[in-house]
């Protein structure tokens, strides 16, 4: 099997769960975007609003501060730069800063993709509102919903005319520690889709939930874990913040599944 790409998370914010706070400054932030590049990462996502559960929304000019002159600043270094976003005024002042993927957690701004001609993630979120998402996270059939709603996303996407659509089931996004796990264990239904699929477990809550409440810096083996278990799935692309261990373990695990 081909080696799953390794995108590295960079939240330029500062309240994100697990790296608020670390890269407000643009300066540093580039610093940690250059190191997860030289480190392997394919895609550096570079995010200014957090969306962990609970979250105070931001304007749309302050998320364009916080992430045009760190986007300016790699991109110029030729890092290939995602934004993670679910704006579309977000996300066209990254694209012009040079911004070559566009992350849509809302996994609707495809005409925005289209319109740039680049790579679109739909990601599915439950609920459509990350402060209130993770209240009462229910479903009929979780592993079903999800599947069914990034399929018309991206098929609509794709005749939209986005030249590349990847799905990402949106781990934590209005989902419980047990909506995870079944998502987890039927990747493969995503996987038939046809399209790429990328997923981000790195540091999540459910894993503290998994590891005895391990706190968000403790989660590194459990993350990777799921990384390797997402990629014996089939899955193309972990989003991480830790991109070294990531990397050898995606060679690892492309390596092990070609001999088996
Ligand atoms: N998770 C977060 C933010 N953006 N984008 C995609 N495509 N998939 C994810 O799972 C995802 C995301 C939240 O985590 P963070 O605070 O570590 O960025």
């Amino acid at each position: 099997m081909t080696v799953p790409l390794v995108m590295g998370v960079l939240n330029v914010t500062p309240d994100s769960f697990s790296d608020g706070g670390r890269f407000v400054e643009p300066d540093r932030a580039v610093e940690h975007g250059l190191e997860l590049w030289r480190q392997g990462a394919a895609w550096v996502d570079v995010g200014g609003e957090s969306t962990r559960p609970g979250a105070e929304p931001v304007s749309e000019t302050e998320e364009i501060r916080r992430v045009r002159p760190v986007i300016e600043a790699l991109t110029g270094d030729g890092v290939a730069v995602s934004i993670d976003t679910r704006h579309a005024a977000v996300a066209e002042a990254a694209i012009e800063a040079g911004a070559r993927m566009l992350n849509d957690v809302s996994a609707s701004l495809d005409h925005v993709a289209a319109a740039a001609g680049i790579p679109w993630i739909a990601m599915h979120m439950g609920g459509d509102d990350p402060r209130t998402m993770q209240d009462a996270p229910r479903y009929d059939d979780v592993v079903a919903d999800v599947t069914a709603h990034l399929r018309a996303k991206a098929d609509a996407a794709a005749s939209r005319g986005v030249p590349e659509v990847w799905i990402d089931p949106g781990i934590g996004f209005g989902k419980t520690a047990a909506h995870n796990l079944s998502l987890l264990k039927h990747l493969d239904r995503l996987v038939g889709t046809g399209h790429p699929v990328v997923i981000g477990t790195s540091r999540k809550r459910f894993l503290g939930a998994l590891t005895g409440q391990a706190p968000p810096d403790d989660r590194l083996e459990a993350t990777i874990a799921t990384c390797v278990w997402a990629a014996a799935a089939g899955v193309k692309m972990v989003r991480v913040h830790d991109v070294v261990p990531a990397v050898e373990a995606m060679r690892i695990v492309a390596e092990e599944v070609e001999l088996g």
